[in-house]
């Protein structure tokens, strides 16, 4: 199940100054009905804003409303997205340009670049795929491009992509996300659902109802500066209700984040060794199952398997009872605190707000497992306040739903058939037997996303994935449009390897990203301040309808996807244009179509009490329109129904019940994920036996950007530290390594090396540090990255058989202090080009 579209469905310190390298863009077209003095409104990720302009230039922005206190910056550097560091022109790698055929794919990232005619390029996208296709079958194209490109329901990049795409002939596509990757597969199997995306039992309801808030593994106060479409800051608003209140708050996690910083005082802050949270609630569950504090009536009414569970807590067949001692010694924490906390959230009614990235691990299937179990074992699943979450983190899962619909989007559109240069169809309305097969060969070939280095180095490998095999398939043609894999995926220098095989690399990009300087070919784009759209605000809450004004002319060359695929659809066979287009229609055409759906629900529904207007009118008054949340929607409890009547309302599960151990994953066989919540040792952790460094490098999201996205603004000169990737190192491991604050330091593993500017602090745990995602990567000729992005080290094995997740959390480094010259980043300069 895509995530993104399940939401919509389910739902009706010391730093130097940034080096800048890329000049500021002049200004392309002018639209006449654009404001050239005032301000202009639209939203993105990091919530509604109102950016100023001066003389046609975007000279600020700041937020439309403040909900609460916690600060979000993200909104304040809307210029700088727009002027700093864009392609300006349609560029093709020299050696591709010269031929195509025999392209020396390993000069990617090195070669110079050939400024090109858009028609030109256009043309030779166009030619190139088909003749990939001709040649190497419909199977050898990957446009999956799992990624957060930028909001907005029409110029949604990736959906583009694969309407062109799908309209021409369809591609391989990817399965599940680098987000929960192991979360939403084990799920489905234990709770029926993916439960990862889906609405939580509302924050007013544990505002009023639980006594206890365990905030596990999650940094909310980080992760929810930023929504799917947009945030509506509501759950920060609840967060500050939260601290407010006389709950009392507990924070699992190796480091103190925001979130940790944010209840300082009010919560209590427990560190467990990283990767061992499965111990740790294994030995709570040991704790509750001695001391008969644990709720038998629910395991036998609405679970199944814990008596085939039990035996491996008690250590019945390996011998190691999971006793409060035995999981003390993995996760570091003392006996007598997991024997309290397990007591504590048995006696009182606690909700477990559950993060990701314990998930994003090595067999990050059972911490979730293990999580599940535990709260069976007290009880509280489908009581008010009571039970586990895994969104409260993000987009704003928990916050009540308003009664308003959703706003349509584009499609991606059904597989084309194109024959003779001509759209002949669609394949499902075609009976032609050798074309169907190709089709279900080529997507029987889509892999797990975090796959995709391995994918491309081995063709016709076959793996496990959740009961099935899925065989590899031979990719030759690549396109990405709004994501950056070079920034994203586990191994870069495995990634880098890879990305040889492939004869094309096609990247709509905004910005000279490390993905585009790898591309053959690239198309310069828009950023959602140059182009009209419409957007949700609010992803549980679906709070407001949103219009996204063009605020700006589009910068030098760059052109809307829209526009791109468009043209690309006309050179590539007669018949896909007026299909793409649906008729030449224009974005404004597309985003009047989904608004007047929506009007005309919402107008339907008396009891909304909000009259749309007429577009037009709409879109000129520039404003958002409120919807509020029902009393019924607010008092909303996950799985209630279910612990209501657990035959009327089973759960999606083959027992209908809560699945402790799961027939159907016993029955796969593998040995990486059993039929019930076990732990076993990551690939790499502090407790090895043999380790292959000495500390562990988690890599959260980032607070102050969104992945790689804002990485260029100035808001860089805030936490930037000797110009490179801040990394947090613990005080005692820094005064043994003689590093102190604003030291750069190198961080190196088996896999590769980055260096990072230290912050030397007490908030990560002994042996434990933190680099978070997303910083550009900067490889100099070793492949050393000067800026500091994390997935140079971290590694691309899968989590399990189960999910092929990956498991960037399982990562461990040396350290050491830099010495010599500290080379200059070259991050944010445009490549070379050819003169
Ligand atoms: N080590 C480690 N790795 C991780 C993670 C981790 O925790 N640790 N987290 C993982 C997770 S959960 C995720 S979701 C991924 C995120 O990975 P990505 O989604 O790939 O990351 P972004 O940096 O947001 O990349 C989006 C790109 O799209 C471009 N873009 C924006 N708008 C548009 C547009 O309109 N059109 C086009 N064509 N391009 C556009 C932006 O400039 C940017 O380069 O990273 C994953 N990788
Ligand atoms: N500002 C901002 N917000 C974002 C994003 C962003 O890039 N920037 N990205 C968005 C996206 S795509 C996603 S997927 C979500 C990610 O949401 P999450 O995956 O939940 O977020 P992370 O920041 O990876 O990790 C959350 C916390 O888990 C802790 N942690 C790491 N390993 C362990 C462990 O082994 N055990 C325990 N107990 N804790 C551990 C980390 O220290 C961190 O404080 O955030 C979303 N929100
Ligand atoms: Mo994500």
């Amino acid at each position: 199940m895509q995530r993104r579209k399940f939401l919509k469905g389910s739902l009706a310190l010391a730093a130097t100054p940034f080096l800048g390298g890329c000049a500021f863009g002049g200004n392309g077209s002018v639209k006449p009905s654009l404001v050239q003095n005032g301000s202009v409104r639209t939203s993105a990720y990091w919530g509604m804003m109102d950016v100023s302009v001066k003389d046609g230039v975007v000279t600020g922005s700041k937020p439309l409303s403040v909900l609460s206190s916690i600060p979000n910056p993200l909104r304040g550097y809307t210029a700088d997205m727009i002027y700093k560091c864009r392609i300006k022109h349609p560029m093709v790698r020299k050696s591709y340009l010269e031929n195509p055929d025999s392209p020396k794919p390993e000069l990617r990232g090195q070669d110079e670049w050939v400024q090109v005619k858009y028609e030109d390029a256009i043309k030779l996208v166009a030619r190139e795929l088909k003749k990939t296709r001709a040649q190497r079958g419909l199977a050898s194209v990957y446009a999956k491009s799992p990624a957060w490109k930028s909001s907005g329901n029409f110029n949604s990049s990736t959906t583009l992509l694969a309407r062109f795409m799908n309209l021409t002939g369809g591609f391989v596509g990817g399965l599940g996300d680098y987000s929960t990757g192991a979360g939403q597969v084990i799920m489905p199997h234990v709770m029926g659902g993916i439960e990862v995306y889906e609405q939580q039992t509302t924050w007013p309801v544990v505002l009023e109802n639980s006594k206890v808030v365990v905030i596990w593994g999650s940094d909310p106060v980080a992760t929810l500066r930023v929504g799917w479409t947009a945030t509506d800051e509501l759950g920060y608003k609840y967060l500050e209700d939260l601290k407010n209140s006389d709950k009392e708050i507990i924070i699992i996690d190796p480091i103190k984040s925001l979130t940790g910083n944010y209840f300082d005082g009010k919560a209590k802050w427990i560190a467990p060794v990283p990767n061992t949270d499965t111990a740790m609630m294994l030995g709570m569950a040991y704790h509750l199952y001695k001391t008969k504090n644990y709720d038998k009536e629910f395991l036998e009414s609405y679970t199944v398997g814990f008596d085939k569970f039990l035996p491996y807590l008690l250590g019945k067949k390996d011998g190691k009872p999971k006793t409060p001692k035995w999981a003390s010694k993995i996760c570091g924490v003392s006996e007598k605190v997991i024997k309290e906390l397990a007591v504590k959230m048995y006696k009182n009614r606690t909700m477990i707000m559950g993060g990701w990235a314990m998930q994003r691990a090595h067999h990050g299937e059972q911490p979730y497992w293990m999580l599940v179990t535990l709260a069976a074992m007290l009880g509280q699943i489908g009581l008010p306040g009571g039970g586990f979450g895994f969104s409260y983190h993000y987009s704003g899962g928990g916050v009540p739903t308003s009664t308003a619909t959703v706003v349509g989007g584009i499609n991606p559109a059904d597989i084309g058939v194109i024959k003779d240069g001509k759209f002949k169809g669609y394949a499902k309305d075609v009976a032609d037997e050798r074309l169907k097969a190709e089709i279900e060969e080529m997507q029987a070939a889509s892999f797990p996303v975090a796959r995709i280095a391995d994918v491309l180095l081995n063709p016709g490998k076959t793996i496990d994935h959740n009961g099935k095999k899925i065989t590899y398939p031979d990719i030759d043609f690549i396109y990405w449009a709004g994501g950056n894999p070079f920034g994203h995926q586990q191994n870069l220098n495995k990634l880098k390897r890879a990305w040889q095989k492939p004869r094309t690399v096609v990247v709509n990009e905004i910005y000279w990203t490390p993905t585009a300087k790898m591309a053959d070919i690239v198309f310069p784009v828009t950023t959602l301040y140059e182009r009209d759209d419409i957007s949700m605000v609010g992803d549980y809450s679906n709070q407001y309808i949103m219009p996204m004004k063009q605020v700006v002319a589009k910068q030098n060359e760059a052109k809307d996807d829209y526009q791109i695929f468009s043209d690309l659809s006309k050179a590539y066979a007669d018949g896909v244009a007026e299909i793409y287009t649906d008729g030449a229609k224009e974005p404004l055409d597309f985003i009047k179509s989904y608004y007047d759906s929506a009007a005309k629900v919402i107008n339907e529904n008396k009891a909304l009490g909000v009259k749309m207007p007429k577009f037009s009118e709409w879109w000129e008054k520039n404003e958002p329109t409120k919807f509020d949340s029902t009393a019924e929607n607010e008092a909303w409890v996950r799985h209630a129904e279910f612990r209501e009547d657990p035959i009327l309302n089973a759960l999606g599960t083959p027992s209908g019940l809560i699945e402790i151990y799961s027939e159907t994953i016993a029955n796969m066989n593998y040995d990486d994920c059993k039929g019930h919540a076990m732990w076993m040792e990551p690939a790499e952790w502090l407790g090895a036996k043999k380790k292959s460094a000495s500390i562990h490098l988690l890599n959260p999201h980032p607070s102050v950007r969104l992945h790689s996205q804002l990485g260029i603004t100035s808001l860089r000169d805030t936490y930037a530290v000797a110009d490179r990737e801040p990394i947090l190192i613990n005080t005692k491991n820094a005064k043994k390594l003689g590093i102190k604050t604003g030291d750069i330091v190198r961080v190196y593993n088996k896999r590769g090396e980055i260096l990072a500017g230290a912050v030397v602090s007490d908030d990560v745990s002994y042996n434990v540090a933190r680099l978070c995602e997303g910083a550009w990567y900067d490889p100099d000729e070793k492949g050393v990255c000067k800026n500091g992005c994390i997935n140079v080290l971290t590694n691309d094995i899968p989590a399990s058989k189960l999910s092929n997740a990956n498991i960037s959390h399982t990562t461990l480094v040396n350290i050491k202090k830099f010495k010599g010259e500290a080379p200059e980043l070259s991050a944010f300069k445009e490549p070379k080009f050819s003169v």
